[in-house]
């Protein structure tokens, strides 16, 4: 499991305290202190640190899948990439691969409608969805925006890989909603292209979905608010990392360690009495 996207950690059991302690550089975040950001995976519950170079966690996920098929592990790697990774040729080349050797493994390509500044139709004359086909993977394209269809579409494409029938490329359409980074101002897409999307925010959407069903939406946030903020204050008394420690764990030391699914005790890192990966 590699993750681009902040949420699938959360979703991965890596606890909020935890990623606030890893953005404040906190000796009990995920990295030990080691990176104040995204760089980061839980080995204890299956996740493999992001590797930045785009699309690099395509062919880190097939490799993976084919240590899984090797093995006999009934297991599925699953990683995400944006619609710009696809020029790349990391892309096609773990897109072959994982297909002719039916590889266990499910890309989620999210596409947001620009990479940086350059819209779709600058970047490529095929959807890359498409080019799935072409490679022996299945394509299939979902309403990002939707989440239980993204849901049912990877649940659907886990099967699949668990069943030997080889990769899925999972595109989700949605749209980025603000500049790529703090610096884009984003004066480059027109509003009434932002108008359409904001219309169909996925949280909106979600909501009025499970209202409809009678949940409390609101009791449900203000209980997630809560459990936030008791996390990001035990966060801020966590302690800095000892300067003394700085270079351990940055490198591999000794055996390598299996990889973790979260469900049996792990006797890594966590042994020597720290959680880094
Ligand atoms: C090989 C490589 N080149 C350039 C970058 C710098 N970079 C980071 S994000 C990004 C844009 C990616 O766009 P897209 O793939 O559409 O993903 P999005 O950020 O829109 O989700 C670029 C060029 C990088 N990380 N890796």
């Amino acid at each position: 499991m590699l993750h681009r996207d902040l949420a699938a950690h959360l979703v991965r059991g890596v606890e909020p305290e935890r990623i606030f302690a890893q953005y404040m550089g906190r000796a009990s975040g995920i990295t030990g202190g080691r990176d104040g950001n995204v760089h980061f995976g839980d080995r204890r519950l299956g996740c493999v640190g992001m590797v930045s170079m785009l699309p690099d966690m395509m062919p880190v996920a097939a490799g993976m899948a084919m240590a899984f098929k090797l093995r006999g592990e009934r297991r599925c790697a699953l990683t995400w990439l944006g619609d710009g990774a696809t020029s790349r040729g990391d892309f096609h080349e773990a897109m072959n691969w994982a297909a002719l050797q039916r590889l266990p493994v499910i890309f989620v390509l999210e596409n947001n409608q620009y990479a940086y500044s350059t819209p779709l139709r600058l970047q490529f004359a095929v959807d890359p969805v498409e080019r799935a086909a072409a490679y022996g993977a299945v394509g299939q394209t979902v309403d990002g925006n939707d989440v239980e269809a993204v849901f049912a579409a990877t649940l659907r494409a886990r099967e699949r890989a668990l069943d030997g029938a080889g990769p899925t490329l999972i595109e989700a359409v949605t749209m980025r909603m603000h500049g790529h980074a703090a610096h884009d101002d984003m004066r480059y897409v027109p509003a009434e292209q932002l108008e359409h999307w904001r219309a169909r925010d996925p949280i909106m959407l979600q909501q009025a979905r499970l209202q409809a069903q009678g949940v409390d939406v609101e009791a449900t946030r203000n209980a997630v608010a809560e459990q936030l903020d008791a996390a990001l204050a035990r966060a801020l008394q966590q302690p800095l990392p000892d300067p003394a420690s700085a270079t351990e764990g940055v490198f591999c030391e000794g055996e390598a360690e299996p990889l973790g699914d979260g469900q049996a005790p792990y006797s890594g890192y966590a042994a020597r009495g720290t959680d880094r990966v």
